[in-house]
């Protein structure tokens, strides 16, 4: 049962386990599309609770890491992701690795190159990938619902293009001839693994939160 606040029901507080405003705002949209009444808010107003260390090994296990340690934090329901590369020739890594792959956690740059080093001597028809993204809900009581999403690709050679981060600049989606950091925000929302994920919350959160 919602507590009520003038006799209407409280409209539930959901709380997204990133500092990247830019997730919030996808998740936010993707929400309000599907006409839910939830006030998303990120982990940024909550600055006094540690990042969880993921310690999963695979990205569902993550996403269920985060999700239920900001919900007992906050006594609030929690989304949480885990997302990453999965390069088939290397046997699905980076993986859960992908922002730590060259060593430093975010440095997409050194990440990226190195990827294209190991790759160099790999060619275009043994250079198939994906993104993958597990995105979490964890109630306070324990209760817990996981989603996926893939977006299948080539990777390329070398970077091109400029719009999104991490390794966007060199995989081509299969069916385009553009790489994601060549698409648009709202094209690669439509098909990307994290936009998948996110949409395929939103009847979750209407069936636990709504
Ligand atoms: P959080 O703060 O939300 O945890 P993050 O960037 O550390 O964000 P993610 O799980 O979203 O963690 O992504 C892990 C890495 O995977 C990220 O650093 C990129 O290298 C790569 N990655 C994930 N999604 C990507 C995307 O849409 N485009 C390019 N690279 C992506």
């Amino acid at each position: 049962m919602q507590p009520r606040t003038g006799g209407r029901p409280a409209t539930p507080r959901l709380i997204l386990a990133t500092r990247n405003a830019g997730k919030v705002s996808e998740l936010r949209a993707i929400l309000e599309a599907a006409d839910l009444d939830v006030e998303l808010v990120g982990a940024d107003a909550y600055p006094d609770i540690p990042d969880v260390k993921e310690t999963g090994v695979t990205f569902a296990e993550n996403a269920l890491l985060k999700a239920h340690a900001l919900a007992r934090a906050t006594g609030h329901p929690a989304v949480a992701d885990d997302s990453g590369l999965c390069v088939d020739v290397l046997g699905g890594a980076p993986g859960i690795f992908s922002a730590r792959w060259a060593g430093t956690h975010g440095d997409d740059r050194a990440n990226l190159s190195l990827l294209l080093a190991q790759l160099a001597d790999i060619s275009d028809e043994h250079r198939a990938a994906h993104f993958a993204c597990a995105a979490a809900l964890a109630l306070p009581d324990g209760t817990q619902r996981v989603v996926e999403g893939k977006l299948e690709g080539t990777l390329r050679h070398a970077p091109s293009g400029t719009g999104g981060f991490g390794y966007d600049p060199i995989l081509q989606p299969l069916g385009d001839t553009r790489t994601c950091a060549e698409l648009t925000p709202n094209e690669k929302n439509a098909i990307s693994h994290r936009g998948q994920a996110f949409r395929a919350l939103a009847p979750v959160v209407r069936e636990l939160l709504g």
